[in-house]
């Protein structure tokens, strides 16, 4: 089989990828390795940047979310017993962000790609990328069993931290960058009203805690807990007496409790491939970067490394220009690296580090500086809702 951009991985990025492609006459196929429920079955990301936002706008499938999604002007930060809320409109000329799952986005996405006639083998996963220095590299991938081979002019690896399209190339020349933290988050999605409108990150003694929801009926909430601990150690009520305990007391006491939909735990890390370009194979996503969830960033930097990598495809199919693929990768990392360094920063200052009684001392420090200085709370404003895309045409 052959196609003009192979995709693999119909994640957040390749269905994105794929749909801005279809939308200017370039042909696309996506192989995925699972089947399409266990993708629209995953629980992640809630917090959309305005980036994303207008891509999903431009790729014609915004008007679910602009109609079901909640848009946040704020954000809180609880500490010591107390809650300061951080006005990022204010602080950021009337930006804010987009509550709305990743579920949903994908669901929208795959509908439309679909609709239109696009190409998703599920349940065929890439085995290897052949050839991706050549003009004709090709996706080695299993259907049915059977060997399939896709020749591409291009092959995008949208296919996240596990994925082989990274994989294809030799060790020595990739770099990987990556820091684990000793913590993971337990979350919990339930159908109970949020404790409040907007999204509350909370520092406490006894470890972090994230408030955060899905509509004002549909809750997503998480406490911070040991890399080794397991779901099965965690009953409902287990999960909502700690939470509560973490919370200030005038919000603890506002908690509505209700039965689990989703138990699960993530693990936290950072990790940045460099660079995201080898030949006529390009990584986007979570194949090229992965931060802690602290800053909402994730699913907000594949955004930006599709708005790069669909602009410079589209120039070289409409224009035979080159110009911008050999930019890509510098222009994705220069806004990764940035998105890192918050995600790092935001989760040190907010979680709970064993046996180590300054760094807590230090963090509410921080806390107590950043909230009551116009300066620090721009900082953590300009940050969260998401620093430009750079101009890329
Ligand atoms: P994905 O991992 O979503 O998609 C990659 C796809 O490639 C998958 O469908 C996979 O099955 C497929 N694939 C892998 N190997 C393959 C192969 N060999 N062949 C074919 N297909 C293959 N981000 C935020 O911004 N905010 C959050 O709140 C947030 N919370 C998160 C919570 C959790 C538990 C997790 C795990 C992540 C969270 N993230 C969050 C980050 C997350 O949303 C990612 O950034 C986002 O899914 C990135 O999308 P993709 O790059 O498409 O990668
Ligand atoms: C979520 O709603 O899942 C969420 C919100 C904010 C974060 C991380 C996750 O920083």
């Amino acid at each position: 089989m052959r196609t003009q951009v192979g995709i693999i991985g119909a994640g957040p990025s390749g269905l994105l990828l794929a749909r801005l492609l279809h939308l200017q006459g370039i042909e696309s196929v996506i192989v995925e390795r699972q089947s399409m429920e266990h993708v629209l079955g995953r629980i992640r990301a809630g917090v959309l940047e305005e980036g994303m936002a207008n891509l999903l706008r431009e790729a014609q499938v915004g008007e679910r979310m602009d109609q079901e999604g909640l848009p946040h002007e704020g954000i809180h930060l609880a500490f010591s017993g107390r809650m300061e809320r951080i006005d990022l409109a204010a602080h950021t000329g009337g930006k804010a962000v987009m509550i709305y799952g990743q579920t949903e986005l994908t669901k929208d996405l795959v509908d439309a790609h679909l609709a239109a006639g696009g190409v998703i083998h599920y349940e065929s996963p890439a085995v290897f990328v052949e050839d991706y220095e050549s003009d004709q590299p090709r996706i080695i991938y299993e259907q049915n069993g059977q060997r399939q081979e896709l020749i591409c002019d291009f092959v995008a690896g949208c296919d996240g931290y596990h994925g082989v399209a990274r994989q294809s190339v030799p060790a020595d020349k990739i770099r990987l960058f990556e820091k684990t933290y000793p913590f993971g988050w337990l979350g919990i999605l339930s159908d109970v009203p949020p404790v409040e409108e907007e999204i509350i990150y909370a520092n406490h003694e006894r470890g972090f805690a994230l408030c955060s929801l899905r509509s004002h009926t549909r809750s997503r909430y998480y406490v911070q807990c040991e890399l080794d601990d397991d779901v099965a150690n965690w009953t409902d009520d287990a999960f909502w007496d700690e939470l509560r305990r973490r919370l200030p007391d005038e919000v603890s006491e506002r908690v509505t409790t209700g039965p689990r939909l989703e138990m699960s735990i993530a693990p936290l890390r950072s990790f940045v491939v460099e660079p995201l370009r080898f030949g006529n194979m390009f990584l986007a996503g979570d194949a090229g970067h992965i931060v802690p969830p602290t800053g909402a960033k994730g699913l907000n930097l594949a955004a930006s490394d599709i708005f790069y990598l669909s602009r410079a495809l589209i120039a070289y199919y409409s224009e035979k220009r080159t110009d911008l693929l050999d930019r890509y990768s510098a222009a994705a990392l220069r806004r990764v690296w940035k998105a890192v360094r918050f995600s790092w920063w935001f989760t040190e200052m907010m979680h709970r580090f064993e046996d180590d009684p300054i760094t807590y001392r230090l963090q509410i420090a921080e806390l107590d500086y950043l909230t009551g200085s116009e300066a620090g709370r721009t900082v953590m404003a300009e940050n969260y809702v998401g620093l430009p895309f750079e101009t890329f045409e």
